[in-house]
């Protein structure tokens, strides 16, 4: 496979004017009719006699007209993944006809089937599955499309922009057309049909005009899209009141699939959804299912215009609008809930994925300089960092003048196919600053490392504050330029308050663009505590020597709430990585008091956020403690945080059994940020007291199992007692609980994730068994992703097992998956990539399986992008 940089764009030869496609949908086949009116694009120095077309190798061609003259064989070529007619006028009308095979796509890119609904993905590189295009975002088309299908089983037609025509034909089958005025790249095409049904609200923008949203799924999830639709409406007036942003259409559809690769897509107009990103009601639905589809349905909104209306040049510069978008639906998520917890959720996944992605072997940065398969570019890296360094230059400017800086942007290219160049020029044009340093962030990956050291001169009433920053190599790079980095800092007096700092200002963003730097405060009374990188204003790596007892004061009065959180956390890092180094040493392992006092005290506190007293007395995941270690020792940590919570739980089992009664709820459910903040505590407490040895305590448990009137608190009790010592009470409760639901396909997606991520012994042959379960289905996405993948991600001590059982399985699926659907295999793949992290044992177990997957036959570019980097 051949490899792809960003340093070879060229414009595109020819651009695409029109594009009006006829889909005729069959039972064994679906025939596409492509009518495109091409030209010349004058911005193309080159004047190439023929024209190059992608298409995929799938496509049966069976009629190519120019201008009405139909070629013949001598006329075009075919070859992998092009097709290439020998000579083409400058401007002309392109026929062609192609037959596809949309029940045998298992790949699910382009257009294939879903539980027996039609419908498509595009992005990236999908549009070419469907039809012979110049299939890259930088050709921009107005499309008509008209679907015709089968009346009584596809009631429902449906593609993007506006329905301008439909009709019934004499053999049963009927069509729509549909009008997209705004031009657009091939892969926001969408077309869905099937026997649909729908709920419809309507939305009247700022300006006054009216827009249909409809939201459809099958008969029986109807009842699951009224979050969506206020989830929607919502998002519609924040874009508009954050960012003066109005919807441009006079509808707005989402249409919910079971079967799909990723989240969901914002084809223009016509949104497709993974169901489970859609789908949401108080019995099948926890309260973070709530708040992933209010937050997804916001991201696919919000590309309408960060990413419709401008869009990226190329994929190197995806970031351009994911960076962007998952900044806007985080700043939207925070203004609807809670912005403190929203935040620490953020850069918990930020900490453990993307620092791990950061520090493996398929590193790169936000905008990539090359790669083999962009599929493989969907990351953590420009998604979640991305929208980092998106939040830094809001950060930098201030508000205002990153509102008027985004205000140009949208200004300058709306229509445009644009480059993350030109997002950070309408940044620098609106707010006077030069932004050229800053751009390092684009260009140069690996995560930063701060070493901040500090002194206190009292005669001078003077504070100094050393920051040294550095970055690992990362395979484009060995060498790293110093990055421009704000580092929000505020300072505490003994008694606990902040600090006037400039101008009294409490917070005050230091700007680091030196390897080194010293800051200077001046008219400090006493030697202050510092509050370091508040609210986590730069994706890095902090170190600076907090003493325990620093840290339980910052625990207490930090005036910044991420902070706050963030300071139990070091403090529970050192503490686990003590007892880590006492359990490698073989020594007894012994809880610190100053722990258990700090939890006390944050329990006890009434008058705190119960969502945040939850995050607080959350130890440190497994994950990160494993992203902090030099080598990860998967058994020591594991049992360092056993040892940990057991030893908290019998410490606290008063403060938790207080708190649990304190969070029971007696009004209706609401998936509200209060509700959900009790909620989360309670069960937390939960976790705890089925660890104080008690009986009761599983009663308790077993009792909110059968009382819940939610699935939060049904999934909680359900998980807590499977991944618990009452070993003999889980089978009871997975049963009852598969046959409560075994006709809710997401509530069963989470019954396989309880039982492949329990860390108890017999996880890999429960999980094998489960594969030859009625309820999975190797080509339904969310059911691997819900066994396998939470297997190999999310239950680290038997994946990791030392006979390297873990590894063989994960090696023998991706094999199986790389034939059926090459985007999974390749993300599942994954965890073993990692091997450098692990005991020479492992590091050799990881690579034998590795290479087994190399050596198996006919790698996709996907897996063989992935498997080859990091052999
Ligand atoms: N843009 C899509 C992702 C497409 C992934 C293609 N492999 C979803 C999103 O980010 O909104
Ligand atoms: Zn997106």
């Amino acid at each position: 496979p051949s490899v792809i940089y960003l340093k070879d764009y060229q414009v595109p030869p020819f651009l695409i004017e029109s594009t009006q496609l006829r889909f005729e949908l069959e039972d064994d086949r679906t025939l596409v009719k492509a009518e495109l009116r091409l030209t010349r694009n004058p911005e193309c120095q080159v004047k190439p006699r023929g024209l190059l077309m992608h298409g995929d190798e799938s496509l049966r061609l069976c009629r190519l007209a120019v201008d009405g003259q139909v070629l013949t064989a001598k006329d075009y070529s075919i070859d992998a993944g092009t097709l290439t007619i020998a000579e083409v006028p400058d401007q002309f009308i392109l026929e062609s006809v192609v037959e596809i095979d949309p029940a045998k796509n298992t790949a699910l890119e382009g257009l294939y089937l879903s539980d027996g609904v039609y419908c498509t993905q595009c992005e990236a590189e999908g549009f070419r599955r469907i039809t012979y295009y110049l299939d890259r975002p930088d050709v921009m088309s107005v499309f008509t499309t008209t679907v015709v299908a089968d009346k009584a089983r596809f009631p429902v037609l449906l593609s993007n922009g506006n329905p301008v025509a439909e009709g019934d034909d004499s053999d049963g089958r009927h069509w729509v057309t549909w009008e997209d005025p705004f031009p657009k790249p091939a892969y926001l095409f969408a077309l869905v049909a099937g026997d649909l049904k729908h709920i419809e609200d309507t939305f009247t923008t700022a300006s006054g005009k009216q827009v249909a949203l409809r939201l459809f799924a099958e008969e029986k999830d109807l009842d699951k899209l009224d979050h969506a639709m206020t989830s929607l409406k919502a998002s519609m007036r924040w874009d508009e009141q954050v960012y003066g942003r109005e919807y441009d259409l006079e509808i707005y559809m989402i249409v919910a699939v079971d079967f799909f690769n990723m989240g969901a897509m914002e084809n223009k107009g016509l949104n497709v959804f993974n169901t489970s990103c859609v789908l949401a009601s108080q019995k099948t639905t926890t309260d973070a299912g709530f708040q992933r589809v209010e937050a997804v349905v916001a991201h696919e909104y919000f590309h309408n215009w960060s990413g419709n209306r401008v869009t990226c040049r190329d994929w190197f510069q995806l970031s351009l609008k994911e960076g962007f978008t998952v900044f806007r639906d985080a700043e939207f998520s925070a203004d609807m809930n809670s912005r403190t917890v929203k935040r620490v959720e953020d850069v918990q996944l930020l900490r453990t994925a993307q620092f791990s992605e950061d520090a493996g072997p398929m590193a790169h940065p936000v905008r990539p300089a090359s790669f083999i398969e962009i599929s493989n570019f969907y990351t953590m890296t420009v998604y979640e960092k991305g929208a980092e360094v998106v939040r830094m230059i809001h950060t930098l400017l201030g508000p205002d003048q990153f509102r008027a800086g985004s205000d140009l942007y949208f200004e300058r290219h709306d229509g445009q196919a644009v480059t993350t160049d030109d997002f950070v020029a309408a940044m620098e044009a609106a707010s006077g600053r030069d932004l050229t340093q800053f751009k390092r962030w684009y260009s140069q990956a690996g995560t930063p490392v701060l070493d901040i050291t500090d002194e206190y001169d009292p005669s001078e009433s003077v504070y100094r504050l050393r920051v040294k920053q550095s970055c690992p190599p990362t395979p484009e790079a060995s060498e790293k330029a110093p990055f421009h980095i704000p580092l929000q800092v505020g300072l505490l007096s003994p008694e606990g308050t902040d600090m006037p700092l400039e101008n009294g200002a409490t917070t005050v963003t230091l700007e680091l663009t030196e390897s080194e730097q010293t800051f200077t405060f001046t008219g400090i009374p006493q030697k202050p505590v510092p509050s370091l990188l508040r609210g986590f204003s730069a994706p890095v790596k902090l170190n600076y020597a907090y003493s325990q007892a620093e840290l339980v004061f910052l625990m207490q009065h930090d005036s910044d709430g991420f902070n706050r959180w963030e300071a139990a956390q070091k403090l529970g890092v050192i503490i686990l990585q003590a007892l880590i180094a006492d359990y490698q040493a073989g020594r007894e392992l012994i809880l610190s008091d100053a722990l258990v006092g700090a939890y006390r005290a944050v329990l006890n506190d009434t008058t705190l956020d119960p969502a945040m007293v939850a995050k607080v007395l959350t130890l440190p995941s497994q994950a990160y403690l494993g992203e902090l270690s030099t080598q990860i020792d998967v058994d020591a940590i594991h049992a360092a945080r056993e040892f940990a919570m057991n030893a908290l739980a019998c410490a606290l089992e008063a403060e938790f059994s207080q708190a649990y009664k304190r969070c029971l709820i007696d009004v209706a459910y609401q998936p509200s940020a209060e509700q959900v903040a009790q909620r989360m505590l309670k069960n937390l407490c939960l976790s705890y007291l089925l660890r104080a040895g008690k009986p009761e305590y599983l009663a308790l448990a077993q009792q909110q199992f059968s009382d819940a009137d939610n699935m939060t608190d049904e999934q909680a009790a359900l998980a807590l007692v499977v991944h618990s010592n009452y070993q003999d009470a889980a089978p009871a409760m997975l049963s009852q609980f598969y046959s409560r639901w075994s006709q809710e396909s997401l509530v069963v997606n989470s019954w396989l994730a309880v039982q492949a991520s329990n860390p108890c012994p017999g996880a890999l042959s429960q999980v094998e068994a489960l594969m030859q379960h009625e309820a999975f289905n190797m080509k339904n996405p969310n059911k691997v992703r819900s066994l396998i993948g939470a297997f190999c991600g999310q239950n680290p001590v038997n994946f990791h097992a030392k006979d390297g059982s873990g590894y063989r399985f994960l090696a023998d699926q991706v094999v199986a998956l790389n034939e059926l659907n090459p985007q999974i295999a390749s993300r599942l793949v994954a965890p073993l990539t990692k091997w450098k992290r692990y005991d020479e044992t492992r590091q050799q177990l990881m690579r034998d399986q590795l290479q087994r997957i190399m050596d198996s036959a006919e790698l996709s570019r996907d897996v063989y992008e992935v498997v080859s980097k990091s052999i």
